[in-house]
């Protein structure tokens, strides 16, 4: 039995890969096989890439960002057996508001999937009179309702947290620009209805480590376990050629998630690898989802490369958690409330 116990269903037959004996830096190592999506995956879509998926029925199931030959992006249901070979469906999501009726977005990029009970929650970027987060629910991945925008604008990489807390729903988002966004600091927002969002707080900011200089932002749904929602973010930094996006780990209090317990000053993950060197966007690595298995604690993380690629990386519960401990570095402003 893993050492840190991880709360949730069981997931016997997750994708894994043991750790090859090569040298390291990381406590995650890479799918020898990656990417675990190429390019020109559907009919009309150049680039699939920053994408969430989920256990469902027994097989997996995923929302994908696909860039369309036309530059725009939207949301593309995908599903598979094992989680590594994936089929899409030939047209974006159909969304509806809860009238029924069209209810589609200009663009969606970014998205993320979480369960909380027995709803399927899509969260992801859109317009809104500039960047923001759209919602949206489904229970059976065929009809897909639209609720309320959260936030005002300029908003990204919303996430939910995967059941309420003290109550309410909790989501993390990173409040930007429209743009490119040269700052950027995680914060939290709790909902009773998913309608009316609140108690804003701080979690935390980018940091005087390296990779995470310039912006940090919310990446796969935290994970619960007996020492804190582990978080995998990702943190960007501007180097003389642009900006490099690296996965960092964070473990939040369970209760009081606004307040970071530990705070790894290492990257678990940076492009090091063609697929994210060299792409679209050169030198991403964009985590939006994990698979996770209580019994064995080992955790698969999806991540983005390169806006172009999906690409997938393993590790162990206990060896994730005792490394983010190990290189711990947090500041008063991470550990505190984060309400001024
Ligand atoms: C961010 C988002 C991501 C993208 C990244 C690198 O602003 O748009 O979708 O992966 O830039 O281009």
């Amino acid at each position: 039995m893993p050492k840190y116990q991880i709360y949730a269903p069981a997931l016997d037959n997750m994708p894994w890969q043991d750790r090859p004996d090569e040298p390291s830096n990381s406590p995650l190592w890479r799918w020898s096989e990656n990417p675990v999506i190429n390019r020109n995956p559907i009919k009309g879509v150049a680039r699939i890439f920053n994408s969430a998926v989920m256990p469902y029925e027994g097989k997996y199931i995923g929302v994908f960002r696909g860039e369309q030959c036309d530059g725009v992006s939207f949301i593309y249901l995908g599903r598979s057996e094992d989680g590594l070979h994936w089929e899409f469906e030939p047209e974006k999501i159909h969304f509806v508001d809860e009238n029924g009726k069209d209810f589609q977005p200009i663009y969606a990029y970014d998205p993320r999937l979480v369960k909380i009970e027995d709803t399927y929650y899509i969260m992801w970027c859109q317009d809104f009179y500039g960047a923001a987060i759209g919602l949206a629910k489904t229970q059976d991945f065929k009809t897909f309702t639209r609720v309320e925008n959260p936030f005002l604008p300029f908003n990204r990489n919303a996430v939910l947290f995967p059941r309420k807390i003290g109550g309410n729903f909790v989501m993390l988002s990173r409040p930007s620009d429209s743009g490119h966004t040269p700052f950027g600091d995680i914060f939290l927002s709790e909902s009773p209805d998913l309608k009316y969002w609140g108690k804003h707080r701080h979690v935390m900011s980018r940091s005087s480590n390296w990779w995470e200089g310039l912006k940090i932002g919310g990446g796969a749904a935290p994970i619960e376990t007996s020492e804190g929602w582990l978080l995998f973010y990702h943190g960007v930094c501007q180097t003389c050629n642009g900006y490099v996006y690296s996965i960092g780990g964070a473990i939040l209090d369970i209760d009081e998630p606004s307040k970071v317990k530990y705070r790894c000053a290492n990257w678990l993950l940076t492009p090091e690898k063609w697929y994210e060197e060299r792409g679209f966007v050169d030198n991403v690595t964009f985590p939006c989802a994990t698979l996770h298995d209580p019994a064995t604690g080992r955790i698969a993380v999806y991540y983005g490369c390169a806006d172009t690629y999906v690409s997938l990386a393993f590790g162990y519960v206990d060896e994730i958690i005792d490394y983010i401990k190990a290189n711990n570095r947090t500041t008063w402003d991470d550990t505190d409330l984060g309400r001024r």
